[in-house]
């Protein structure tokens, strides 16, 4: 398949003003007609209009009201054009129940519904399907009207009827020029949550959810979302909404986890629908996070928005840091940047360690789907954020004012971005730019040298060559640091912000009262692996004094892990860990959410990106030992804990989330000390639960135990959520996160379950997703689990291409193992790429894990 690369961008040859689409809907044959006003480019002269399409059936094609006539060329068709503006009609047949990749036009539960970006518009009709092309859109569907009851599109509803024979029509009108793939409509039987919101300068926008009607109750926590991200929009970036409607629809089949069509997102229902009984405060918070995200969007991305695909990170980098910065005003800040450095390292840096990694800004890819990635999204998100650290709040705020006033209307490049946020921010971001184009995690070494009342930090980085960029520049690195005095624990001056620009760096400090110990890249100030040695009592100083919450953790994290890795050479002492998690749980009471994170041990993933090859089995049993020792050494804080943590009536405050959590992994720990009372405590949080937070917990706990109450409860908890299929999820994942050693045994069962199904994304992902992260059960040592899988990408690739190249990537990490197992993964990947009409997307993944 042929690579595109970005350097070959050319800017269209023909612009589309204006689009008329009529629909007629059915989900076994639609029909598509669109009118399409084209004009000449600049650059268009003697071109031929290109229209991209998706294999559907084209049946007509007028150009100006007559038949014309059109070259094929692979999937596109091209039409010579006499003159300079032209208006093409043209008639398609689409067949939305047969589309399965859930790319364009398709059903999903008696609706149809749409996904476009990045290239399913061009599967519902022919079109120049690229997003520097913005056009205004009037859209037409006719409908059965007792199937289809509703039929939404972006916009505002400006027209509509019925008709005869039981049918009914709709008109939609979106003023906003936008490129296709934020097209979206609906039709369905959808019962919809109204609300209002006023906007700052006081015009009202009519709100409404869409679900299926037994979901209505569900959709409280996102409509209030919503409104909070509306006023927050307002009042952090003053950007306000802009059409008098906005609409989200939710939908059980979607590859992703929703889209920010312009006035009509379309989400998966697991980031809409919650209420206590059926959802986890984890999933309450990605339920605001994906609203809130979606919403951004309207101006990060639907405003302004992308020339090529390459600036995918222009919206949803940014886009990404704007909901970080919402959920974090939300709730714990803290707790928050704990959870999205978490998300990066798990996701992000393995991604960036291995053969897929890319810039933040990709120079060229096969399948534009595989490229949604950690990279583009979470650390294109650190881009944003380092840059708002070394700007200032203020500064950066004015840059991005320029960016939005410059270049609403507009289709733009990440250098657009950068380039506004240098002039309106008053900063020179020249040699920032290598943060888009260089891939890799930079690794920073910094030694503290001390004398007398003065010390030396020298720093240096480095960047290890990646796919295609063998030799790499230094780049500038913001780093917060701060020291504290070794005896009392004190703060030594004030924090100071450092940009290590060059290869090294030496920076002076002075007037040191006592011996100082290093505080580094506190709150993650850069995605960045920085390697400092720093001894044990240091660490537990800093997890029982630093000021800075995320460095607290941080310094725990750090005493664990060279606790697990000490353990793996041979080296077992616990008891720094255990003193140190003794201190850090006399604040249980004050901060429970926390807590939680802090005294959680790094996962075995992580662990693994810190040997020099992974042997899963020895790190998980490492890690095993470190948990029950801290769970043994801590037991009784742990009961305690337990009792003291059963709350009263459920809340969702931010209080009582913390609560829940620390209770539930008190549980975890005293199933890791062998407890003779966990398994009993266990069953009855099971039992007694109100609310899924503490239900799946319990849940979790006895999933991976031994416990005669574990198949009754798993039994139970399908037995209570039978039909609900966003709980079933969580049996089916639940049970393949489970440590135990017949996992595979039972995954594979469960893909034989009749609730088992390849057509949904969130079932594949709830099952066989959560396998290939279970480091202990795919990295099974006689290879089946990495069979299982490949297994179910080649069964899945057919149906949804899109999802199956998802499940790639952890092959990928072959190289990280011992060879044993680096043959086996390798032998699965060549199986894949042996087999006959691949996918694009899997067959890039597949490839270039291999290379
Ligand atoms: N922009 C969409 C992503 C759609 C991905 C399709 N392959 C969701 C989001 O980031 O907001
Ligand atoms: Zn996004």
């Amino acid at each position: 398949p042929p690579i595109i690369r970005r350097a070959d961008y050319v800017p269209p040859a023909w612009r589309v003003p204006e689009v008329a689409l009529d629909f007629m809907l059915d989900a076994d044959e639609t029909w598509v007609r669109a009118t399409l006003s084209v004009v000449r480019a600049d650059s268009g002269a003697g071109m031929p209009l290109a229209l991209d399409g998706g294999g559907q059936k084209l049946v007509s094609l007028r150009v100006d009201g007559v038949p014309a006539t059109w070259r094929t060329d692979g999937d596109r068709i091209l039409i010579d054009l006499p003159g300079n503006a032209h208006r093409i009609e043209t008639e398609c047949v689409i067949h939305p129940a047969t589309n399965t990749q859930l790319m364009g036009l398709y059903a999903s539960g008696g609706l149809l519904c749409t996904q476009c970006e990045a290239e399913g518009f061009r599967r519902i009709t022919f079109f120049p399907d690229r997003p520097d092309i913005l056009s205004r859109y009037t859209v037409r569907m006719e409908a059965d009207r007792a199937t289809y009851p509703v039929l939404l599109a972006n916009g505002d509803r400006i027209n509509g009827g019925d008709l005869p024979g039981g049918r009914h029509w709709a008109q939609w009108r979106d003023p906003f020029p936008k490129p296709s793939y934020l097209f979206a409509l609906v039709a369905g039987d959808l019962a919809v949550n109204r609300d209002r919101f006023i906007t700052r300068s006081g015009r009202g926008v009519d709100l409404g959810i869409w679900v299926r009607e037994g979901d209505l109750p569900r959709t409280g926590h996102a409509m209030a979302a919503l409104k909070a991200s509306m006023a927050w929009d307002e009042r952090v970036y003053g950007r306000e909404y802009d059409l008098s409607v906005f609409n989200i629809v939710a939908v059980a089949d979607f590859n992703f986890g929703a889209m920010e069509n312009k006035g009509l997102n379309i989400f998966n229902s697991r980031y809409i629908l919650a209420d206590p009984e059926t959802a986890t405060d984890a999933d309450y918070d990605a339920v605001a996070g994906v609203v809130a995200h979606e919403y951004f969007h309207n101006w990060s991305g639907n405003r302004v928005t992308c020339r090529d695909w390459f600036q995918l990170s222009l919206k949803e980098g940014f886009t990404v840091f704007r909901d970080q910065q919402f959920s974090a005003d939300q709730g714990s800040a803290a707790v928050k940047r704990i959870e999205d450095v978490r998300l990066l390292r798990a996701a992000q840096f393995p991604e960036d360690g291995g053969p897929l990694a890319h810039p933040v800004r990709p120079d060229s890819y096969i399948e534009i789907s595989n490229f949604y990635t950690a990279t583009v999204y979470n650390k294109g998100a650190e881009l944003i954020r380092m840059m708002a650290t070394m700007l200032g709040w203020d500064r950066f705020r004015r840059g991005c004012d320029l960016y939005f006033d410059r270049h609403d209307g507009q289709a733009v490049t990440c250098e657009d971005f950068v380039r506004a946020i240098e002039e309106g921010g008053e900063a020179d971001l020249s040699r920032f730019r290598l943060w888009y184009s260089q891939a890799g995690t930079p690794r920073v070494t910094a030694t503290l040298d001390h004398h007398g009342t003065a010390a030396t930090l020298r720093l240096t980085q480095s960047l290890a060559a990646t796919p295609g960029q063998p030799v790499k520049q230094p780049m500038p690195i913001p780093l917060r640091v701060a020291l504290f005095g070794a005896e009392t624990g004190r703060r030594l001056g004030e924090e100071r912000l450092i940009v290590l620009e060059d290869a090294a760096a030496e920076i002076p400090f002075e007037g040191l009262a006592e011996r100082p110990v290093l505080s580094i890249n506190r709150g993650f100030s850069a995605p960045v692996i920085v390697e400092t040695t720093r001894p044990a009592a240091d660490l537990a100083l800093l997890s029982a004094h630093d000021d800075d919450p995320f460095a607290r953790y941080e310094a725990l994290q750090q005493l664990m892990l060279d606790t697990i890795l000490a353990d793996l050479q041979g080296r077992i002492d616990h008891a720094p860990v255990i003193a140190a998690m003794r201190d850090v749980l006399g604040d249980a009471a004050r901060d429970p959410a926390f807590v939680a994170e802090a005294v959680l041990p790094p996962s075995e993933a992580f662990v693994g990106d810190h040997l020099p090859a992974i042997d899963p089995e020895a790190v998980h049993a490492a890690r095993e030992r470190l948990r029950a020792a801290i769970g043994g050494a801590l037991v009784d804080d742990w009961r305690g804990l337990h009792d003291r943590l059963k709350a009263g009536a459920y809340e969702l405050t931010p209080a009582a989330k913390g609560g829940r959590r620390l209770r539930t992994i008190a549980l975890s720990y005293m199933f890791a000390a062998g407890a003779a009372d966990a398994a009993a405590r266990a069953w009855a949080q099971f039992e007694a639960a109100d609310n899924m937070t503490d239900r799946q917990g319990a849940l979790a706990a006895l999933a991976s135990s031994d416990a005669a109450e574990r198949p009754r409860a798993l039994a139970a908890f399908y037995d209570r959520y039978r039909g609900d299929a966003l709980v079933i999820d969580k049996w089916f994942s639940t049970q393949a996160l489970s440590t135990r050693p017949d996992t595979l045994r039972a995954v594979i069962a469960l893909a034989a379950h009749p609730d088992f199904t390849l057509a949904n994304p969130n079932r594949v992902r709830a099952l066989i997703g959560a396998f290939a992260a279970n480091q202990r059960a795919f990295h099974q040592a006689d290879g089946q689990g990495y069979r299982f899988v490949a297994d179910m990408i080649l069964a899945l690739d057919p149906i949804n291409p899109q999802t199956a190249a998802r499940m790639v990537p952890p092959f990928g990490r072959w190289r990280r193992f011992d060879p044993d197992r680096a043959t086996l993964m390798t032998a699965e990947l060549n199986r894949i790429l042996a087999v006959p009409g691949l996918s694009r997307d899997v067959f890039e993944q597949v490839s270039k894990s291999l290379a």
